[in-house]
């Protein structure tokens, strides 16, 4: 039945007969999160880090009604140029596929693709989470209902603070969702390496990640891992600069009207807007280390 929605590519295929470490990535990030050229090149480069690192990427989108898991460089190039791919949350996936349509994936819908393809580890840049003022908004991401149910660990640098931090915490602690710093105490913000808030628990190697990760799922606790792996320091954008930005971007949103599923990429484009590019370099800095990060813990946990 499941052989009916799920493409693979013969990478993926080959690595799964063989049993090795894959590492699964997101599609939003190309048609949504970046713009082209670097949409595809970094979708390439992260590919390639993956397999320097001993794992094998899988890339996930929706493909004319398609679940694909491995994409080709035209699927790539597809995603990163077409204009009508939508953003594809798990809500969207059914409607999505029975007309064979385009999607690009969250956090949330890849996690539930990877599950599907029997994949534990999944990389990304940033996690979607309870936005500020989700008390009368209600707007808080279908990632964070994704990480209570669906078994994959994700790899990110925190959460942007154009999202509620503290909400976030709280929510994923009611659901019993561990985030977990690698080599931090601090929760990474996306674009700087610290936050007001603390991770829960603090890991300094891939081995220790991999074998939290394996406990919980052993125990049968359902849902996902957070592993908030923070930018490089090299990277990293002044606070008092992204906080300001942030700001405006947030004001935008308001005056705008923005609501539902456009709202957190209507932010990231201001974002990107107001810095100049900066928070595109850093962006691409971060998905790269975590990409590096992902996969040793992929390799650990296959051991
Ligand atoms: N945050 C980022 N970059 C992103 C996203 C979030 O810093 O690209 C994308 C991810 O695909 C994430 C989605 O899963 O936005 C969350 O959207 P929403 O808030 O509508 O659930
Ligand atoms: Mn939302």
């Amino acid at each position: 039945m499941m052989e009916n929605y799920l493409e693979y590519s013969a990478e993926v295929q080959e690595a799964k007969k063989a049993n090795k470490p894959i590492v699964a990535l997101e599609s939003t990030i190309i048609s949504h999160g970046m713009p082209y050229p670097q949409n595809v090149e970094t979708a390439k480069e992260v590919e390639e880090i993956i397999r320097k690192n001993g794992a094998v990427p899988a890339t996930i989108a929706i493909i004319n009604g398609k679940i694909k898991i491995g994409l080709s460089d035209e699927d790539l190039e597809f995603l990163g140029t077409s204009k009508d791919i939508e953003k594809a949350s798990r809500r969207d996936l059914p409607y999505l596929i029975a007309n064979k349509k385009n999607g690009a994936t969250t956090v949330a819908s890849t996690m539930i693709c990877a599950q599907l393809a029997g994949i534990e580890v999944f990389v990304t840049g940033g996690i979607g989470g309870v936005h500020r003022e989700a008390e009368t908004t209600m707007d808080i991401s279908a990632d964070l209902q994704e990480l209570a149910q669906t078994n994959v660990a994700v790899i990110c640098a925190g959460a942007k603070s154009i999202l509620d931090l503290g909400l976030t915490l709280e929510y994923l602690e009611t659901h019993g969702v561990p985030v977990v710093g690698f080599e931090t105490d601090a929760l990474p913000a996306f674009f700087t390496r610290t936050s007001p808030f603390n991770v829960n628990y603090r890991v300094d190697t891939a081995e220790e990640a991999a074998a939290m990760i394996r406990t919980k799922w052993e125990l049968g606790l359902n849902g996902g891992v957070v592993i908030a792996n923070p930018i490089p320091e090299a990277d990293a954008l002044d606070e008092a600069f992204i906080t300001n930005v942030i700001e405006s971007a947030l004001r935008e949103a308001k005056e705008n009207n923005i609501e539902g599923k456009k709202v957190t990429p209507f932010l990231l484009s201001k974002v990107k807007e107001l810095t100049e590019g900066k928070s595109l370099i850093a962006n691409i800095a971060l998905v790269k280390h975590n990409a590096e990060v992902g996969s040793r813990i992929a390799v650990s946990l296959q051991k």
